[in-house]
């Protein structure tokens, strides 16, 4: 029999779960509305009061929430408490403009830890477990996250927080770490580390790797697995809903399942803002129930997946999320075609020779966009003859242009040349001045 953290919450059959979330919906509307007047002013100019919400279904009256919202009310303007009972503040990682700031309660701290124990226990870690914690430590979610849920669940944390890649070998090796948490390329970076030592994973004590904060692909998975020699699994979460613990993979490893006593997921259009069947391919938009600091109503992702509510093995009756495609802002348009970074990698995890650090560079030629892929390759491609390095690349090019529809320049570069990250990568330089 599977572990489960919290069956109460994780089995419940789908009426139960139904009346549950518009139960805590309707509190969550209520604080909200009353507490934050972002959401009583959007409310107001619909003409909506949260009484108006008497189904599950009447959640698609409401507003959405986006980052720019979060921007505009910086720092504190969307807390539904007063500051005084605000214990912990994070801050997203953005790269544009302000960050956004989010604020957790004592209870939302508990309501967390709880939450990151379910999918921690649901990969697999238990309290006989040593964790070992290379996201970096601070206003990202993902250390604190991971750090607490693995004190809840009763495993010992080394809370290492990121870089230092030899040293985290070190520690790895010494203090016999059996579960791993970070990025899932900052896992690539340790297996390329440890290969460069002579360090033999199959001489560690590595048991399971909890990987999230950014798109990951099955052929990344598979290679992690194979390279670190660990059963990897996949969670996700955002600041602006809670940090990790919106969703994670049991051992089944078929989508990640989404705690809806805690959110509600949707799937809407991300041009038409419709709300789309089960089943359907668009973007995630998420309302928060038990959170009292931040509560989120209707919160824009734009992170691109579609959601499974067929029974799952484990016996967890929560729906599963599928593994993101990459978020809507994120997705370039080539000549007109729509391209995930994710295909990509997809096509160059399963070619012989191509290494999983790669770059795109979008550029417009005239009126022409024009998409060039840098990958790098092992040292005997690289270094061969040219005509063979020709046919290796037309090989690569035929593979990316018909996976995408569209056509992309290969470039072959040197192993280790393309910069490395310790948190998520950053994988394209967009030179387009559109
Ligand atoms: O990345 C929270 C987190 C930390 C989740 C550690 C899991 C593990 P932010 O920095 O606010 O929060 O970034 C949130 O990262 O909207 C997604 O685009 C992306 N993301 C997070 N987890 C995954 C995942 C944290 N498993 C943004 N797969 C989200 C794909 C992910 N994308």
């Amino acid at each position: 029999m599977e572990l489960i953290w919290d069956p109460t919450y994780e089995c419940m059959e789908r009426e139960e779960i139904e009346q549950l979330q518009l139960e805590r919906l309707q509190a969550t509307l209520n604080r909200a509305y009353k507490n934050v007047s972002c959401y009583r002013n959007k409310f107001n100019e619909l003409g909506i009061v949260p009484e108006d919400i008497r189904s599950l279904a009447d959640l698609a009256r409401l507003p959405f929430t986006t980052k720019e919202d979060l921007r505009l009310n910086y720092p504190y303007g969307m807390f539904a408490v007063p500051l005084r009972e605000v214990v912990r503040i994070h801050s997203s990682s953005g790269t544009t403009g302000k960050p956004t700031v989010v604020g957790y309660t004592k209870h939302d701290l508990q309501t967390w830890s709880g939450l990151v124990a379910r999918f921690m226990t649901a990969a697999g870690v238990t309290h006989d477990d040593v964790v070992q914690i290379a996201f970096g430590y601070g206003l990202f979610t993902g250390a604190f996250g991971l750090h607490y849920g693995s004190e809840t669940i009763g495993a010992s944390v080394i809370p290492m927080s990121s870089g230092n890649t030899e040293k985290q070998i070190m520690i790895m090796q010494d203090y016999k770490s059996t579960a791993l948490v970070c990025t899932p390329t900052y896992a690539i970076t340790l297996a390329d580390k440890m290969e460069r030592m002579g360090v033999d994973p199959n001489s560690l004590s590595l048991k399971v790797g909890l990987f999230g904060g950014e798109p990951w692909s099955e052929s990344m998975r598979k290679e992690i697995e194979t390279r670190l020699g660990l059963s990897a699994t996949d969670n996700y979460g955002l600041s602006e809903v809670i940090g990790p613990g919106v969703a994670g993979e049991c051992p089944h490893k078929c989508g990640m399942h989404i705690f809806e006593d805690a959110f509600i997921a949707e799937i809407i259009d991300p041009e038409t803002c419709q709300v789309l069947p089960p089943g359907s391919v668009g973007e995630l938009v998420l309302t928060t129930l038990t959170k009292e600091a931040l509560p989120m109503i209707r919160y824009r992702t734009r992170d691109i997946t579609s959601l499974d509510y067929s029974k799952c093995a484990c016996g967890r009756t929560l729906v599963r999320m599928k593994k993101t495609m990459g978020r809507s802002d994120d997705m370039l348009i080539i000549k007109g075609v729509n391209v995930f970074p994710s295909q990509i990698e997809e096509v160059l995890f399963a070619i012989e020779g191509c290494q999983p650090h790669y770059q795109l560079v979008v550029d417009r030629v005239g009126a022409m966009d024009d998409l060039e892929v840098r990958i790098e390759v092992t040292e005997n491609i690289f270094f061969d003859e040219m005509k063979r390095q020709r046919a290796f690349l037309e090989m690569v090019e035929k593979k990316i242009a018909s996976m995408l529809g569209v056509g992309a320049t290969v470039k072959l570069v040197e192993p280790n040349s393309i910069p490395r990250q310790e948190g998520k990568a950053s994988r394209v330089i967009d030179k387009r001045k559109i």
